[in-house]
């Protein structure tokens, strides 16, 4: 027996020392600065084909394996859709009926959930409705929201951070009559520019999700990639770029700033266009979050698209990579470059009055709990009144950050810890970052689509974090 004991010490010791020796090494090293060569042009993913019939808008997608050239030569094992990595880029316009047929070529199931769009939970894409191996599946509705730079993924039950990871998602542009939107530069690959930012970690020529050392949210990549294109750049023609960022990674929060911390124009978020242009020097982007961005360009000039620290506090900022730094995207502007001027007001946003909200529920985000609880297919978490306007109070009781996401519908934020939210946070949204500790009040309209026997999900963004059941469910129901 003291044999036994005297063994257990021992080993509880070597680990310990083992861990205390580790932490020790991992926080005298510098956090991530990451540069770049910007020796690619960024790819931009092309947009989609589409066939009009009967009067919808019908796109295919299939989800496959490929090849690709991430920066480690071209025998990359990737997926992607349609294309090796990543897909193509779906664009809509407001009123539409779209079809989008997609096939599942992998060798597993999946499903493609479109990522703020306003729909029926039966073609949501959430888990319960797996495409298998070799299936199809069609989701058709009508496109009844603002213009707005959506995206595409999957959803699948515990394999979203995997599918993600490997290279499924794509970009979904919505379009609306709005003037604003062609005020706005609008010529897409040209002044109007997907961004979706990844970070990858390598092992040989070959992605690898080991895991950093103390990270509670997953893989954190000391590479990234924008649009799969490895330190690239952009050459820009005209006077003002838009960029349509999107953290398109499965755990990593970015904080966009220029290496001159120049100021850009903040000009929309996950929904859609802010009422005026709001000027700031840095964006941040929790996993999941858009934000589009128009930046002014003098001719010949070259502006470095940088993340800098994007989350506050120390240890647990560090071990979450809240500290890293990374060279994103080098906009290179031409000699001679095409005039243009940024709107003084975009769209109008009537903002939802808490005084009518039929409902307040409160979610405590913790450990890998909503509430306590995990995900469970079979129990739903809220029953809520068609086109009724609801109240959240979402919180984030610890210290890892999180990403909050709701489906179905934008929400606006009423509150952050109790004050007025900063204006990145005025225009409508579908994710928002819970930084730790922190606390969230969201108002949103539940405006149709009831169907009892469908639910639609919220959960953290944080793949690894959703995988592992941090996620809940809510139906609409016609009735009380
Ligand atoms: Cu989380």
């Amino acid at each position: 027996m003291r044999k036994w004991l005297l063994g257990g010490l021992g080993l509880l010791v070597l680990c310990c020392g083992g861990g205390v020796a580790t932490l020790v090494w991992f926080l005298a090293r510098p956090p991530l600065d990451k540069t770049a060569d910007f020796r690619q042009a960024l790819r931009v993913p092309p947009l989609a084909a589409s066939t009009v019939r009967d009067g919808k808008r019908v796109f295919e997608l299939r989800a496959r394996p490929g090849d690709s050239d991430l920066g480690h030569g071209a025998g990359t094992r990737t997926w992607g859709y349609n294309e090796a990595y990543l897909g193509p880029t779906l664009r809509a316009a407001r009123g539409e009926q779209v079809v989008v047929d997609v096939h599942n070529s992998l060798p597993e199931p999946t499903t493609v959930h479109w990522h703020g769009m306003h729909l029926p939970a039966a073609v949501d894409g959430g888990p319960h409705h797996p495409i298998p191996a070799g299936g199809s599946y069609r989701a058709a509705w009508t496109v009844d929201q603002p213009a707005a730079t959506l995206w595409y993924h999957p959803h699948p039950s515990e394999r979203t951070e995997t599918q993600v990871y490997r290279g499924l998602a794509g970009m979904f542009i919505v379009d609306d009559d709005e003037p604003a939107q062609r005020a706005l530069p609008h010529d897409y690959g040209v002044d109007d520019v997907p961004v979706m930012v990844q970070d990858k970690v390598f092992d040989g020529d070959q992605l690898s999700m080991s895991s950093r050392f103390g990270s509670d949210i997953g893989v954190l990549g000391d590479e990234l990639l924008v649009n799969g294109t490895s330190g690239p750049y952009l050459d820009v023609p005209s006077e003002l770029v838009r960029l349509r960022l999107l953290n398109a990674s499965t755990a990593r929060i970015y904080n966009f700033q220029f290496a001159d911390k120049r100021q850009f124009a903040l000009v929309g978020t996950d929904g859609g266009l802010l009422e005026r242009p709001h000027a700031t020097d840095h964006i941040r982007l929790s996993v999941g979050e858009r934000a589009e961005v128009v930046v002014s360009m003098r001719p010949g000039e070259r502006a470095t698209l940088r993340s800098v620290r994007s989350i506050d506090g120390d240890f647990d900022s560090r071990l979450n990579g809240g500290q890293d730094a990374f060279d994103v995207l080098q906009l290179r502007a031409a000699a001679r470059l095409t005039p243009a001027t940024l709107p003084g007001t975009l769209v109008a946003t009537p903002r939802l009055d808490p005084g009518s909200a039929a409902q307040t529920r409160s979610f405590t985000f913790q450990g890998r709990k909503i509430n306590g609880r995990k995900m469970d297919m079979h129990r739903n978490d809220a029953v809520v009144v068609k086109d009724t306007v609801e109240v959240w109070d979402v919180a984030n009781g610890h210290d890892t950050p999180h990403s909050f996401h709701i489906h179905d519908v934008q929400f606006q934020v009423l509150a952050v810890n109790g004050g007025a939210p900063p204006p990145e946070l005025g225009g409508w949204k579908d994710t928002l970052f819970l930084a730790p500790k922190q606390q969230y009040r969201i108002i949103a309209r539940f405006a149709d689509y009831a169907d009892p026997n469908t639910s639609y999900m919220f959960h953290c963004h944080v793949l690894r974090h959703e995988d592992e059941g941090m996620m809940g469910q809510f139906i609409v129901v016609e009735k009380p």
